[in-house]
């Protein structure tokens, strides 16, 4: 139709998604200026293509810190000894530990900030210490026993493999539903450190 005669009421567009370059329809309505009589309405059939639409994507950024639960997490990629890396943890501004796992949102937070968010699944150093060999373990910083414990069943964990002692560390499997092994504290692992302020 010739809409010069026309006025432009309004647009009517589906909506747009980001899946890429598609068809979409929609309706302009018209109101047709007619000298003398009263207005009508038509509508114009209308298709659009649209050719591109942009995305924003937000980037977590792993090289910094970051706030959950109270505590502040610092994920550190580098493999280290167990003491080496309570080391680094410490050695930080300001000072921190190596990540203290007391719940199973604790656990699953470590496993979304290494494994999800910074795509690094992994065996992370925990905190904590077996001192006497008992199977129980002490989280070194807040010098309580790890009541809340995922160890991972089919090997039995924690099994000192070796002998009794040789495993007096643990590490969460990040990747594999965080489950915790006790491993000797002189293999090397990453780490995520954390502050309380
Ligand atoms: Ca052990
Ligand atoms: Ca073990």
């Amino acid at each position: 139709m010739n809409t010069h005669s026309c006025q432009l009421l309004s647009v009517h567009m589906d909506a747009v998604s980001d899946t890429g370059p598609q068809t979409y329809h929609g309706w302009l309505y018209y109101e047709r200026k007619i000298d003398g009589t009263m207005p009508t309405t038509t509508t114009v059939d209308v298709e659009t293509t649209v050719l591109s639409t942009e995305t924003t994507q937000t980037t977590f950024d792993c090289s910094i810190w970051h706030y959950r639960f109270g505590h502040w997490y610092l994920l550190d990629s580098n493999y280290r000894t167990f003491n080496d890396s309570r080391t680094f943890c410490a050695s930080l501004s300001p000072p921190a530990y190596v990540i203290e796992v007391q719940s199973q949102a604790d656990n699953d937070w470590l496993s979304e900030l290494t494994s999800t968010l910074c795509e690094a699944p992994g065996e992370y150093w925990l905190n904590g210490y077996d001192t006497d060999n008992s199977g129980t373990f002490t989280w070194i910083d807040s010098q309580t026993p790890s009541t809340y414990t995922n160890w991972y069943q089919p090997t039995g964990e924690p099994n000192d493999s070796t002998g009794p002692g040789s495993e007096k560390c643990i590490a969460s499997s990040t990747g594999y539903m965080g489950v915790w092994v006790d491993i000797p504290c002189t293999v090397t692992r990453p780490v995520v450190c954390e502050r309380n302020f």
